[in-house]
């Protein structure tokens, strides 16, 4: 039988804002059935979302859901995880969101190992805006505001998120939506705080200027740079330069989480400690 979507969307809100064949409906959908497959109840779960193409995310699905300002969507969660430690909060942000105006509550969001599941929809560009240079946009590619081509170091967003402490780290891209479903279903699962780069097409606002005029086309070239970690483990540097690796990169289950940390905060409130030491952080709880 075909999946039924409707239960777990606004049909009101139909049909999305996003343009024909944006694989941000992809990364929706594969969200959908991840959280479907793991049984939670749509109350188990609060939806974060920023501003742009992927922050529309948060109005379509039928969960707590919260829109938020531009680039405050870990900010924002971590709020909501701190008085709902039981909720799975999911922050749904685009790269110029998380990592340009974002960027510092994305690092620190990481490192704290708050239990949060940050989903950013990778499409190389400020899309909802009209092309502007992200930090993830390739180098030498067109952008309205770099229109000779992108002068500025391409940046890999699972790189900073493994350096700043995420303890789970993984990318998968729209044209493996069976794949990029069960990395959902992974990070959901996981303990801590758990980043996917769910790579995807603008081919309006991206493709279209850099010679990629379809969907299609940028779908390829999302294919032509990326290669399985197990592949790109076995390549020299020098093969692996200007690839990204997809699957899990990163699964730590042995730290402490952030939610446990601070229950130390509340017990000290509450008379039930005096003081939290070093030696408190030697042991998970
Ligand atoms: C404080 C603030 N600065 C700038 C903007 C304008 N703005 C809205 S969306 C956006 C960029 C969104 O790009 P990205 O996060 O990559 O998401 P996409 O639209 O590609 O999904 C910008 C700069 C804003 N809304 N608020």
């Amino acid at each position: 039988m075909a999946f039924n979507y409707d239960s777990y969307l606004r049909m009101e809100k139909m049909p999305t804002l996003w343009c024909w064949g944006c694989g941000d409906g992809i990364v929706l959908k594969a969200f959908v059935r991840a959280v479907d497959s793991l049984g939670y109840s749509k109350d188990d779960i609060c939806v974060v979302s920023g501003i742009g193409c992927s922050g529309r995310f948060s109005s379509y699905v039928d969960f707590n859901t919260i829109h938020t300002t531009h680039g405050r969507t870990v900010a924002f969660a971590t709020g909501v995880k701190l008085a709902n430690p039981t909720k799975k909060v999911v922050v749904v942000t685009g790269d110029g969101d998380a990592f340009a105006i974002g960027g510092n509550h994305s690092i620190h969001g990481a490192r704290r190992n708050i239990d949060l599941t940050m989903i950013v929809i990778q499409n190389f560009i400020y899309g909802l805006t009209n092309s502007q240079t992200s930090p993830t946009t390739p180098q030498g590619m067109w952008t309205v505001t770099q229109k000779i081509g992108n002068i500025d170091p391409t940046f890999d967003a699972c790189k900073l998120m493994e350096a700043s402490g995420a303890t789970f780290v993984a990318r998968e891209s729209v044209t493996a939506p069976k794949k990029l479903e069960k990395i959902f279903k992974a990070a959901l699962e996981h303990k801590g705080f758990s980043y996917v780069d769910a790579l995807t097409n603008c081919h309006v606002n991206l493709g279209r200027k850099n010679k990629m005029v379809a969907a299609m086309d940028v779908l390829d070239w999302i294919d032509s740079i990326t290669v399985s970690k197990k592949k790109y483990d076995a390549m020299t540097p020098e093969e692996q330069m200007n690839l990204l690796p997809t699957g899990i990169l990163k699964q730590d289950e042995t730290q402490r989480e952030y939610c446990d940390a601070y229950q130390m905060v509340i017990d000290a409130h509450q008379g039930k400690r005096s003081k939290i030491t070093q030696d408190d952080f030697e042991k998970k709880i």
